[in-house]
This record gives structure tokens, sequence and C-alpha cells, in this order.
């Protein structure tokens, strides 16, 4: 499957650490997926993410500097002979061919998609967090087109005692002695969404193109407000349930729980939201800088809760002792982040640029997040060591 010069192109790729080109995903049954540029923390499966200050560039991202995370390869899946199956506790189950689902209203929402684990690798500085070792770009803001969750499941017509929809995927992840999909649950209120809130999308289109298989080819959820993994890509199979899905993405990880050894999965429920997160992305860590004034950039996301705003986002060259206000840049819309960008003064006394926000629900990054064993919500004051040179 594999030709030779793509082996030359991956063992480049995995030397530099960087992919400039989709080159291993094309399956004969679509397009040749458009280019990535991203920093790839593992290739097999893909999971990778921008650098910082092409992150920050624009307030959609573009489909190259999206963040990926893959548990397992893209499957392959072919569009003609795909079927989306919809049990469960309803009274009428559904067995839906692409066409059917797009004869559906559709829907284009923004929104912004993160990782829980997006910021894990600062948790390492406390004590060693396994996972993929994301530094503050698994996080991306796009435009979604799909049908509305809610629509299919009338038609499907939801029972009295239904109180969670379930999400399958098709990929097959290797987990212990079996195979396993991805999957997960959603309350079923955020799945029906109410008066202007869509609620939860099936999406078969990202930024005005159709949706590529890193990114769930040929139809995937959209949570708006969730923390991405409930945002099932390659989407096979909803179940409607009085319960929570026994998936193991559900069940088991997503949590946040203290100890690596023996995890006992009981001590927390299952992550829903993502909550206020901010990084800088006009500089690098470690970046030198001259005395005076520095124009600084990066993003902010506020929790995700319907109405969410950012209130706003300080910056601080002096470890918290007196802060500036940043100015807000990019569109002001439901579960999306924001750009900002201030002008600050260094001096050779800075060590650190901080930066830290809070959100009109009352969400605020802390100064410190309690560490855990897995590594998620890393939402503390976010830190960037730079060295100031006087002029
Ligand atoms: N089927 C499936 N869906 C999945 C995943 C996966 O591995 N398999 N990863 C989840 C996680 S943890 C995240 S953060 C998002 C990432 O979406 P993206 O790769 O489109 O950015 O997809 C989610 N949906
Ligand atoms: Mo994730």
């Amino acid at each position: 499957m594999t030709s030779s010069p793509e082996l030359t192109r991956r063992q480049m790729i995995l030397s530099s650490g960087i992919l400039l080109a989709g080159v291993s995903q094309t399956n004969g049954l679509q397009a040749q997926a458009p280019e990535k540029d991203l920093i790839f923390r593992t290739t097999d499966p893909r999971n990778a993410e921008p650098a910082l200050n092409k992150l920050i560039t624009s307030w959609i991202t573009p489909t190259k500097h999206f963040y990926v995370r893959s548990h397992a390869p893209n499957p392959k899946i072919d569009p003609k002979t795909f079927r989306l199956s919809v049990e469960g506790m309803v009274d009428k189950p559904l067995s839906l061919s692409l066409a059917d689902i797009q004869s559906h209203q559709e829907y284009t929402l923004t929104a912004t998609l993160t990782c829980a684990g997006n910021r894990r690798a600062e948790f390492n500085k406390e004590g060693k967090v396994g996972g993929v070792q994301w530094d503050a770009g698994a996080i991306g803001n796009a435009t979604w087109t799909g049908v509305a969750l809610s629509e299919i499941l009338r038609k499907a017509g939801v029972q009295a005692s239904a109180k969670h929809v379930w999400f399958k995927g098709l990929d097959e992840i290797t987990k212990g002695d079996g195979i396993i999909p991805f999957g997960a649950s959603i309350p079923l209120e955020k799945a029906l969404g109410a008066g202007d809130d869509v609620g939860a999308l099936l999406c078969y289109g990202m930024n005005g193109e159709t949706l590529t298989a890193d990114h769930g080819y040929p139809l995937r959820t959209l949570v708006p407000g969730y923390i991405g993994a409930r945002s099932v890509k390659w989407l096979g199979k909803i179940v409607v349930s009085d319960v929570t899905s026994p998936n193991h993405y559900l069940a088991n990880a997503y949590k946040l729980v203290k100890k690596t050894e023996s995890i006992d999965w009981s001590e927390s429920g299952p992550i829903y939201r993502y909550l206020v997160n901010a990084a800088v992305g006009s500089h690098e860590k470690g970046a030198e800088l001259e005395a005076g004034k520095a124009d600084l950039a990066g993003y902010v996301l506020p929790s995700g809760i319907l109405g969410g705003r950012v209130k706003h986002v300080q910056v601080s060259v002096n470890n918290g002792k007196s802060w500036k206000k940043a100015e807000l840049t990019g569109e002001d819309s439901d579960f999306c982040w924001q750009l900002w960008k201030a002008s600050v003064q260094v001096t050779e006394e800075t060590k650190e640029i901080v930066v830290r926000a809070e959100d009109s629900s009352g969400g605020f990054m802390p100064y410190r997040v309690p560490w855990n064993a897995k590594g998620y919500l890393q939402n503390s004051w976010y830190r960037l060591p730079v060295t100031v040179k006087a002029t």
C-alpha cells in the first residue's frame, strides 16, 4: 500500500517532526486529502498540532493548520455503502445513507474544537503524564456543515425515558487484547439543543469542503462547547439510552484522576465541557526580546457554555504583580475562541510572559491546576519563558 517514495518521505517527516503533505491518507474512495502543515507528535496514529504562530494568524483555522487527534489509523469508508444506524430507545430504528442524512436541513456553524489534553505537556513539570504530549495547539476554530442531530433523533422518535445519546466510531483501536471503536455519549438535552441553539451536528463538511479522512470522513459529530473527545469522527452508530455510554472513552478515559498506577476510574465522572483557556502564539518559548515594547498575540477560549463570552484577557510581565488588559480581535460568537493582542513593556527582570483570562460565566484560568494522572484540562496561567536583553 505504501510505495517506497512515501517511505522515504515518512522517514524525512519523522526526522524533522513536521509533515507538510497528507501523503498517507488517500484511499481511492475520495480525493487526495489537502496538505497538512502540522507538528506530528505521533504519525501512527496521526496526532499533530500546528505551530502556535501559524495557529493564531486567523480566527477560522484553515484545515491544514487544524490539529488531528486519532486513536487508530483512519478507517477506510466507502461513502456509497456507508450507513449510519440509529437505535436503542427509539420508536423507529433507522439506517441512513449519506444521501438520506443530507436530505435534511443543512446547518453551517462556526465552533472551536479543543482536546481535553491541550497543554498537557505542562503537567510534566510536576510529574510525568502519559498520552500525546500536546503543547497549546490542540485547538482550532472551524466552520462545520451538517444536519442537526435533533432532527435525526426526532425522525427516529426518542422514547420518554431516554437520557443520553451514544456515538460509536468506525475506527478500530487496539486496547488490551481486543479491538474497540472510539465512542462517547452526551446528555439528551445537549443533543437536542433548544431555541437558537441547534445542539449537536452530524457533519460532513469542514471549512466549506468535504470533511477529510483525518477529521472523520464521511460523517462526524460536532458537539459545540464540549471537549473534542465527544465529537466522534467516522460516526457509524447512534444509540439512544437511559444511561451513559459504556465505551472506554466515555466510561473510563477523559476523567480527572489522581493516580497513574491502578487508576480508580470511579474517582470522577466524564468530562463534557471544556474550560476557559488562553495561550501566546506570537513568540516561541525561550524567545529573546529587547527591553522595551513587545507586541504579543494569542488565542483565548471562553468556557463551553451557550452565550459564554470572554470577559477579559490579561498579560503580566512580572509574574502576576500587575496585569495589562489585552485587546480582543476576531469575531464574538457562541462556542468560539477569540484572538487577542497586547503591547507590553518588558524589562531585563521579565522572565516570563504570563497570560490569564476570565469569561462571562465566572470561569477563570487559575494560578495552578491540580496535577491529574491523564493530563486533562490544563488551563492554569499560561507562562511563556523569555529572555530580555538590554537595548
Ligand atoms: N472515531 C474517533 N473519533 C474521535 C477520536 C478518535 O480517535 N476516533 N478522537 C477524539 C478526540 S480525543 C478529539 S480531541 C477530536 C479531534 O478531532 P480532530 O482530529 O478533527 O481535530 O476527535 C475526537 N473524535
Ligand atoms: Mo482529545
